[in-house]
C-alpha cells in the first residue's frame, strides 16, 4: 500500500524513486518546498534503506586544524584570522606530533586535516606534515586538504595540479574531505568568498583529484544567502561530476553558523531545513552511496532523526572540532565510541564502525 502523502506532488516523486528514474530540478525544489516534511523524509528513508538497510556508519576519527591563518577571509568563516590577530596559530610539526601522541592509545582510524591558506608555510611543510602523521599513525587513513588547498599548493609549489596531487599522495594523502565547494555558483562566490577559488576551478580540481585515484567527499554550505534553486543546482552539479568520475564517497550538508562571522545577523538553520537538506541530498544524489548527518553542525539529537530522513552516516568521534565551534556550535567537541553507538541504537539503527572507505571494522569490541 502506498503511503499517504499530504502533498500530491510527492506521489510522483515516490513513483520515480521506486522505478529508479532520476529526479529533476523541479523535483529537488519540491522536496525543499513541500510542507509535507514527513512525506519527503519517508521517500528519502526508503532510498536510504534500499542501499544500507538499518545500518548507520561512524568512524573513529581525529581532526587536526593545523593553522587558522588564512588569506581568503570568506564572509561566512569565523575560524580564519590574520597573522597578527590575537588567537592566530600555525602548528609546528612537533605540535602536530604531540597532538597525535596525546591520543596514541585510542583506536583512531582517520585523521581529518584541513587548515587556512597560510602564506608563511612552504610546500615542504605540507609534505612533511603528511609524512609525520603517517609515521606516527601508519594504520590510519589521512583525509586531508580541500580543493581550495590543492589549488593553493599547486600555485605555491609551481608544480601544477596533477603533480601536486601526485606528491601529496606519495607523502601519505589517502582521501580528501569535501569542504570548500560551499555553493557552486558565481553569485554566492562573488558575495561570500570572492578570494577563494570559484566553481569552475573547484570542479576542475575535484575531477583531477578523482582521476588521480583519490576519493573525496562533497559538501554544501546552506542557510546563508543562497536560494533553494541554487541549492538544487549545486546538488545537480555534484551529481553530474559523479556520473563522470565516480570519485565522491559521501555528501555532507553543512548548516551555516553565524556567530563570529561577518554575517552575525543571520538566524540559525531550522530543524526542518536541516532534515530537508539531508532528504534532498539522498534523493537528488542518486549516484552517491553515503549521506552524512554531521552531528557537530546540526547537533546530536537532530542527527539521530536525520538517520530516518536519508542519512546513513554520522561522521565520527571527531575530537576537538574547531571550525564550527568558533562559529557558535553548541554540540560536543567530540564523542566517545560508546556515545556514537548509543546515539545510533537509540535512533533505531545498527551502528557499524567503518574506516575511511566504508569498510566495516571488525573486532572493535563493540
Ligand atoms: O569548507 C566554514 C564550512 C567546511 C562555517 O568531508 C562553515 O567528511 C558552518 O568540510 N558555519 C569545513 N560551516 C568542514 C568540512 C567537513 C566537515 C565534516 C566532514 C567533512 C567530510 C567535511 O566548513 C568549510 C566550510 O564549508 N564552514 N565556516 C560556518 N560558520
Ligand atoms: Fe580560509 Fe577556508 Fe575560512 Fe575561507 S572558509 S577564510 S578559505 S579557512
Amino acid at each position: 500500500m502506498d503511503p499517504i502523502f499530504m502533498d500530491e506532488r510527492l506521489k510522483q516523486i515516490y513513483a520515480k524513486v521506486r522505478q529508479g528514474t532520476r529526479l529533476s530540478k523541479e523535483d529537488g525544489i519540491c522536496i525543499y518546498q513541500t510542507p509535507d516534511l514527513l512525506g519527503a523524509g519517508m521517500i528519502a528513508h526508503a532510498a536510504r534503506c534500499a542501499r544500507h538497510g538499518n545500518t548507520a556508519f561512524y568512524v573513529y576519527n581525529q581532526h587536526l586544524n593545523y593553522t587558522n591563518i588564512c588569506k581568503n577571509r570568506c564572509r561566512f568563516c569565523a575560524y580564519a584570522k590574520d597573522r597578527q590577530e590575537s588567537g592566530a596559530y600555525a602548528w609546528s610539526l612537533e605540535e602536530i606530533s604531540r597532538r597525535l601522541m596525546d591520543r596514541i592509545d585510542e583506536p583512531v582510524d582517520e585523521l581529518h586535516i584541513v587548515g587556512g591558506l597560510n602564506e608563511t608555510l612552504g610546500f615542504d611543510y605540507y609534505i612533511d606534515l603528511l609524512k609525520t602523521v603517517k609515521q606516527i599513525r601508519p594504520q590510519a587513513a589521512i583525509k586531508a586538504f580541500t580543493c581550495v588547498e590543492i589549488d593553493y599548493l599547486s600555485r605555491l609549489s609551481g608544480l601544477g595540479v596533477d603533480e601536486t596531487i601526485a606528491q601529496l599522495k606519495g607523502a601519505g594523502l589517502d582521501m580528501m574531505p569535501g569542504g570548500g565547494a560551499e555553493i557552486l555558483n558565481t553569485r554566492i562566490h562573488d558575495t561570500l568568498f570572492p578570494k577563494k577559488i570559484d566553481h569552475t576551478r573547484w570542479i576542475e580540481i575535484v575531477k583531477a583529484v578523482h582521476k588521480a585515484g583519490i576519493t573525496t567527499n562533497a559538501t554544501m554550505l546552506y542557510g546563508h544567502i543562497e536560494t533553494i534553486e541554487e541549492r538544487v543546482d549545486h546538488l545537480i552539479t555534484l551529481r553530474e561530476i559523479q556520473d563522470e568520475t565516480h570519485g565522491f564517497s559521501a555528501f555532507v550538508p553543512l548548516a551555516f553558523h553565524s556567530k563570529n562571522t561577518r554575517m552575525p545577523e543571520l538566524p540559525p538553520t531550522t530543524a526542518v531545513d536541516d532534515l530537508k537538506s539531508v532528504a534532498a541530498a539522498r534523493l537528488m544524489l542518486d549516484n552517491f552511496d553515503h549521506i552524512k548527518a554531521y552531528w557537530v553542525m546540526i547537533g546530536e539529537p537532530l542527527s539521530q532523526v536525520a538517520l530516518s530522513f536519508g542519512a546513513d552516516d554520522l561522521d565520527g568521534t571527531i575530537i576537538e572540532e574547531r571550525i564550527t565551534h568558533t562559529a557558535g556550535a553548541s554540540s560536543a567537541k567530540g564523542l566517545t565510541r560508546e556515545q556514537m553507538e548509543n546515539m545510533i541504537r537509540k535512533a533505531g539503527f545498527e551502528p557499524v564502525q567503518r574506516d575511511s572507505f566504508y569498510n566495516p571494522k571488525t573486532g572493535t569490541g563493540s
